[in-house]
């Protein structure tokens, strides 16, 4: 049978199990990387298992997140990161260099490789035609020390893309349309592969753009073929040499299809508060825009920001909107001002940002109270952009310029387009304009880009690593501690949640919380603060604890922060209906259990509050079945979906998804014990 391009790189890096769907495989992996808000914690967990020099054959350390650099804790972070990754075998992209996901397509990706980074984003990489997984910090550093990488071998979906895009259609709205056919579940087990003649018409940007909001499905990861526009983007980066020809057999078998008809397509906009909440951008023409963010790793290439400057050039945002753009990397920023986008989007009115994370991850530029915010982001999770009533729709870049323009939610289409500025009350005070195609062949580019890496920094050869100092911060705290399993679990329910909880939920970001990523007891105060705000004390005083979700539990972000605060906080177990593949790993490689309801509708039994009891955990753990006794807390009286009585005990079954060597994580207290006594 014939293989997937995903299936053959699988196979080429395969260390141990079978390439059977749903069965635990090993990788070999070539490339790491990291990024600031979760690399401090993967460099303590890299330190700790006492390996002198990265055993990868790159690994790069970013610092994109975290750049604002309020206090000094930001500062330490970066200069642990540097001073850790110089001694271990390295590369350091330094502040301002731009965001991880966009810089290593650039500079480092290579077709056929494997990356992991402790970054959900990480498929972006496919875009290049790798195999690029986002995972938990922990993983990342086994990885780096010269460790598998394991998941369960994914099935395939095939999205077949036909024909060409329109003008003012663009990359977005592809991944937008495949988010709405299949939803933030959809990918859950899957690697996405495209294919089809619309692959041609792609740029290696539009490609990473697809791949990147990949993640927003709960894919593995995401890929496209290599092939002449691959080689057409690595040489113009220097790069031919690292070039390979990469595509799915002829026979390869999928186990699902879908299509796309990019001639088709509309610009499209993801409403709040969900990537898959897809509507067309004419449905919602007409409503007043605050804000408009053009950036981030999923839109923020030369190509992006050129169409956004060509649609301003010579013109005016409206009154109403403040504008950000932040390029997504020193490259693509350099060669804005080189051929003059940069000054048109000045003049515009565009406040200007640094290449870096910033609005995406709510590091300013949050929308005021009930604030309209248009983001070429890739996630409007409730609360992320710092303001909870703020209502983030997530567009393309051209729909954003033309939003911009107007002030109201426009289309940037052809059959957008015939609305005039003036109506629209935009700041072209009295003239007849229309809204402008983008173009982007207005802008002399060379045909080669910029190189210029001096915010790249080289690890130290061996001998000067050894005598060289890592330096640790007042703000770096020690990992927290975890614990063998215990053979039986007595606590109450802390917290019951629904379905598709976020680790953005679990676990905030924001330029609050952000400075305090290495600083796990200082994070715990924010446990779940958007959806109950006193959870964290309650677990405080509590002692000990189980969650219980919905479907998806731990969708989004890979941060592991998410299990390690729980873990900090005395969480024992989450209970849901079904997980996202990083955060259960997270969570076992914290040492904590995540458990499935054997039938979903059991997790209507139980309620926030009930006590509960989970004996022979052990014996539980061998069989892939435990059973929870359930004692119902008092109720409210109300005739709820919860079917628990107070005093009553009820035996609800569950079961768990864990490959045999996460079961002896678990039994271990997590990765860390588990790895230092085992071999890599
Ligand atoms: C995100 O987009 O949510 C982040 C911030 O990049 C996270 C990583 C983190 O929380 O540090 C991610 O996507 O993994
Ligand atoms: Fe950064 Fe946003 Fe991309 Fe996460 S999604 S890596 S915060 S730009």
């Amino acid at each position: 049978m014939g293989k997937t391009i995903a299936q053959k790189i699988i196979a080429e890096h395969l260390i141990s199990g079978e390439m059977v769907k749903g069965s635990e495989i090993g990788l070999r992996i070539d490339q790491t990387l990291t990024q600031d808000a979760t690399g401090t914690m993967a460099y303590l967990e890299f330190e700790s298992m006492g390996i002198p020099r990265v055993r990868t054959e790159r690994s790069v350390a970013y610092i994109d997140h975290n750049t604002l650099q309020s206090g000094f804790m930001n500062a330490d972070d970066h200069k642990y990161i540097q001073t850790v990754a110089a001694k271990h075998g390295i590369w350091y992209s330094r502040p301002g260099n731009g965001i991880c996901h966009q810089v290593h397509y650039e500079r480092f990706g290579i077709p056929g490789k494997t990356l992991i980074g402790s970054d959900s984003h990480t498929p972006t990489g496919g875009g290049i035609g790798m195999l690029a997984i986002g995972a938990g910090g922990m993983d990342v550093a086994v990885a780096m020390g010269g460790g598998a990488y394991y998941i369960p071998m994914p099935g395939m979906i095939k999205v077949e893309l036909t024909g060409k895009l329109q003008p003012g259609v663009s990359a977005k709205d592809v991944i937008l349309e495949v988010l709405r056919q299949l939803s933030v579940k959809g990918g859950v087990g899957y690697i996405v592969e495209y294919a089809g003649p619309g692959v041609a018409e792609l740029s290696v940007p539009e490609r990473c753009t697809i791949t990147n909001m990949g993640a927003e499905l709960g894919a593995t990861t995401s890929i496209f073929p290599s092939d002449e526009r691959t080689w057409d983007f690595l040489e113009a980066q220097g790069r031919g040499k690292d070039w390979k020809a990469l595509s799915s057999d002829e026979d390869a078998e999928y186990d699902k299809l879908i299509s796309v008809d990019m001639s088709a397509l509309r610009p499209l906009a993801a409403c709040p508060h969900s990537p898959d909440n897809v509507k067309p951008v004419s449905e919602l023409g007409g409503i007043r825009v605050d804000q408009v963010c053009i950036g981030s790793c999923t839109n923020s290439s030369l190509t992006d920001m050129l169409k956004v400057a060509s649609m301003l050039k010579g013109r005016r945002i409206a009154d109403n909107v403040s504008l950000s753009v932040s390029p997504g990397s020193r490259q693509v920023f350099s060669m804005m001002a080189e051929c003059g986008a940069l000054t048109d989007l000045i003049d515009a009115g565009a406040r200007i940002l640094e290449c870096a994370c910033g609005p995406c991850i709510g590091m300013g530029f949050s929308p005021g109270s009930g604030g309209v915010s248009l983001r070429t982001f890739n996630r409007n999770f409730l609360g992320r952009s710092g303001t909870k009533d703020g209502q983030v729709y997530l567009v393309s870049p051209e729909t954003a310029a033309a939003s911009a323009l107007t002030g109201v939610f426009t289309d940037p289409s052809a059959s957008g387009r015939s609305s005039d500025l003036r109506t629209a009350g935009a700041s072209d005070r009295g003239s007849d304009v229309r809204i402008p195609a983008p173009n982007i062949n207005i802008y002399d580019v060379p045909d080669r880009f910029r190189i210029n890496d001096s915010g790249i920094i080289e690890p130290l050869d061996e001998e000067a690593a050894e005598a060289a100092e890592v330096v640790k911060g007042p703000n770096i705290k020690p990992f927290p501690e975890t614990h063998p399993l215990a053979d039986r679990i007595e606590t109450n329910v802390l917290l019951k949640v629904g379905d598709n909880i976020t680790t953005d939920h679990i676990m905030p970001a924001g330029s609050r919380i952000l400075p305090y990523r290495s600083n796990i007891p200082h994070l715990s105060q924010y446990c779940f603060e958007v959806v109950d705000p006193g959870f964290a004390e309650r677990a405080r005083a509590a002692g000990s604890g189980i969650i219980v979700g919905g479907q998806n539990y731990g969708q989004g972000s890979s941060r592991e922060h998410a299990a390690l605060v729980p873990l900090a906080l005395g969480i024992k177990a989450v209970v849901a209906i079904s997980f996202a593949r990083i955060h259960a790993a997270n969570l076992v490689n914290a040492g904590i259990l995540p458990l499935v309801f054997e039938n979903a509708e059991d997790y209507k039994k139980v309620r926030q509050g009930d006590r509960i009891e989970i004996s022979s955990v052990h014996t539980g753990l061998k069989e892939d079945r435990l059973i929870m006794k359930v004692t119902a807390a008092p109720g409210d009286g109300d005739s709820s979906e919860d079917a628990g009585i107070s005093g009553n005990i009820i035996e609800i079954p569950l079961t768990m998804q864990l490959a045999e060597r996460q079961k002896e994580i678990l039994l271990a207290g997590g990765l860390l014990k588990h790895t230092v006594s085992k071999e890599l």
